[in-house]
Order: C-alpha cells, then structure tokens, then sequence
C-alpha cells in the first residue's frame, strides 16, 4: 500500500508554522485555562468555520487562533504537540517557522514565545529523536521597521534561530519591501528563505532570489509561468518547499489533479513536500504525500525521491544528511 510505504520514508518537515499546528482540542484547553474566550461552542464549528477562498481568509482566522496563546507553556505545549504527531509518521528532521510578531504585537514577550518553542524541540530531540531548526519568520503584511524591531528582540536568542523567513499576506507586499531587514539578517548569519510565488507573481520570486537572497523558496508555484526562472531554479537546484494541501485548501488549485508539483519534478527542480498549517488544512506530511501521489499518480520511486530531496534541502550538516541520501 502507497500509504505503508509513505509511512516507512524517513522525511524532513522543511515548511510548517507551528501556529498553525494548533489542533482545536489544544486550543480549548488552553483558552479556558488563560480565560481568553473564543467564538466557537465545539470542536466541530471550530473545523466548520475552516472554509477559505484565499490566503487572507485563513491568515485571518489563524491569526484569530494565536491569540489564546500567552504563557510559555502555551508555546512549549504546542509545539510538543506537533512533535509527538509527527514522530508517528516518521519525521526525523523539523525546521519550523515561528511568528514572533503575532504574539509581540499583543503584549506576549518574545522571551516566553521563543523559550516555550525551544524546550519543546529539544525534548523532542531528546526523547523522540527528532533534529530540529527553528525559522524566525517576518509578517509582510507589517512594516520593515517593525521587522527590524523583532531582530533585534531575537539578538539574545542568536544560538538559537537558525534561520529567518518572510510570511503571511503576499500580494501588495513584495519580497523587495524587507531587502534591507534581510540584508542585515545575512550580515548577522542567518540563513534566509521567504514565501514567494504562493499567490503572488513568479516576479515576487526572483526578488527572494535577487534581492533577499534565500536559500529556499517555499511554495514557488508560480515559477511555472516563467521558464527563464524555471531554468535559474534548476540550475541552482534551489529548493522549492510545496505544501500541497495548503495549495487546495486556499485555492492556489482547484483540484489537486492540476498541481503543478509532478511538472516542477519534470524540470529538474528541487521540489519538497510539506505541511503548512496543518491543523488548517486537514493534514500532516503523510497526509500531504499522499493526497498528491493519489492525485498524480506518483510512483513509489517519486515518493523516495521527494523524501530524499527534503534532506538534500534541509540545513543539516552533510554528515547526518548522508544518511538519508
Ligand atoms: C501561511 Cl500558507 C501561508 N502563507 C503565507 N503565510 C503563512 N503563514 C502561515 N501560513
Ligand atoms: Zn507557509
């Protein structure tokens, strides 16, 4: 069965908001335990209201779901959640995003955001096996200097961010926007990456190339419409981290039959599978290999390589990568 042989793959998980890993059953508990009061009765209108025509109607209720999140138990507790998951799906190396502003922005210190996510990957290394690298991932949708600020608030915790990103609302808010935030982030040796090509142009993804100079595109989608850029990507054999329920869940396709994933293999791309949101989007990595194989008709071969391919993309010293290659 397709589904055992996904399930034996060892996999990176290269693309996952740990915000958006907060399950509904977690999201009571923790309400009612920080008295924060949210406008659902149950679990099942809370999975109702998960209906969106595009990125901004999620973003808005995902960031309508951070908002029970204060303590930093609230954080460790999260993200041990996430990691217990994925540890039943054979996931061995994580690099998650985190959204310092999301919780900054409304009084919740950096300090207990960050310490609560870290405890947790370290006793998820510890115990579960699980290597980790954590992103400090912008909101595009704030100013460059408030991107500046949050930094500066990460400085204390250097050691410990591996990387930073540039997330949330894409169109109006180009890659170009944070060239000198990511300039800076270079200069103090973070890795970097960005959204691009989600739902905005392929041009929005030669500026993440161009301007902020990442590493890896996540979504990349829309690299389709340029084959001059196509051809940069495969060149460079820069990785392309798609997140194929995401993509249906927010209209990025109509149907997963149309995903561009098996065209983007066909070119020599780098491309990788993950997750997103996923207690958003109706499923984890296994979940999101699988929707797309039975979509696509992935071969057991494409599978194995897609796997491998999220190694080869990950930032794990070539020593430990080799293991999985
Ligand atoms: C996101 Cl799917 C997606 N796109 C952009 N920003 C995000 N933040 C959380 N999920
Ligand atoms: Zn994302």
């Amino acid at each position: 069965m397709l589904k055992d042989f996904i399930q034996s793959l060892p996999k990176a998980e290269l693309h996952l908001h740990i915000e958006g890993s907060f399950e509904p059953e977690l999201m009571f508990e923790i309400a009612k335990r920080n008295n924060v009061s949210i406008p659902f009765n149950s679990v099942e209108e809370v999975k109702a209201a998960y209906k969106f025509n595009n990125l901004q109607e999620f973003l808005d209720i995902y960031y309508a779901g951070a908002n029970v999140l204060i303590e930093e138990k609230d954080f460790y507790d999260l993200t041990w959640a996430y990691l217990a998951k994925v540890a039943s799906e054979n996931v061995k190396h994580v690099e998650i995003f985190f959204d310092p502003q999301t919780h900054t922005d409304r009084g919740v210190p950096f300090k207990k955001v960050i310490t609560g996510i870290y405890k947790a990957l370290e006793r998820g290394e510890s115990e579960l096996g699980i290597s980790f690298k954590l992103i400090m991932s912008f909101l595009r949708h704030l100013s460059e200097e408030s991107a500046f600020k949050t930094l500066e608030e990460a400085m204390p915790y250097r050691d410990w961010i591996s990387g930073v990103g540039l997330d949330s609302s894409e169109l109006g808010n180009p890659p170009s926007k944070f060239e000198r935030v990511f300039a800076e982030a270079n200069k103090r040796g973070f890795k970097l990456v960005a959204h691009a090509g989600e739902e905005g142009p392929a041009d929005y993804i030669w500026e993440a190339l161009d301007l902020l100079k990442v590493v890896r595109i996540d979504h990349g989608n829309r690299c389709l419409d340029d084959t001059d850029l196509v051809t940069r990507l495969a060149n460079e054999q820069m990785p392309l981290t798609i997140c194929p329920l995401s993509n249906l869940e927010l209209k990025v396709v109509k149907d997963l039959k149309n995903h561009p994933l098996k065209k983007l293999m066909n070119k020599g791309l780098l491309a990788t599978i993950h997750s997103d949101d996923p207690a958003y989007f109706g499923g984890y990595m296994n979940a999101n290999y699988l929707a797309v194989a039975d979509a696509l008709n992935l071969s057991e071969a494409d599978l194995a390589q897609l796997a491998k391919n999220s190694f080869t993309a990950s930032w794990l010293p070539d020593t430990e990568k080799h293991r999985y290659l």
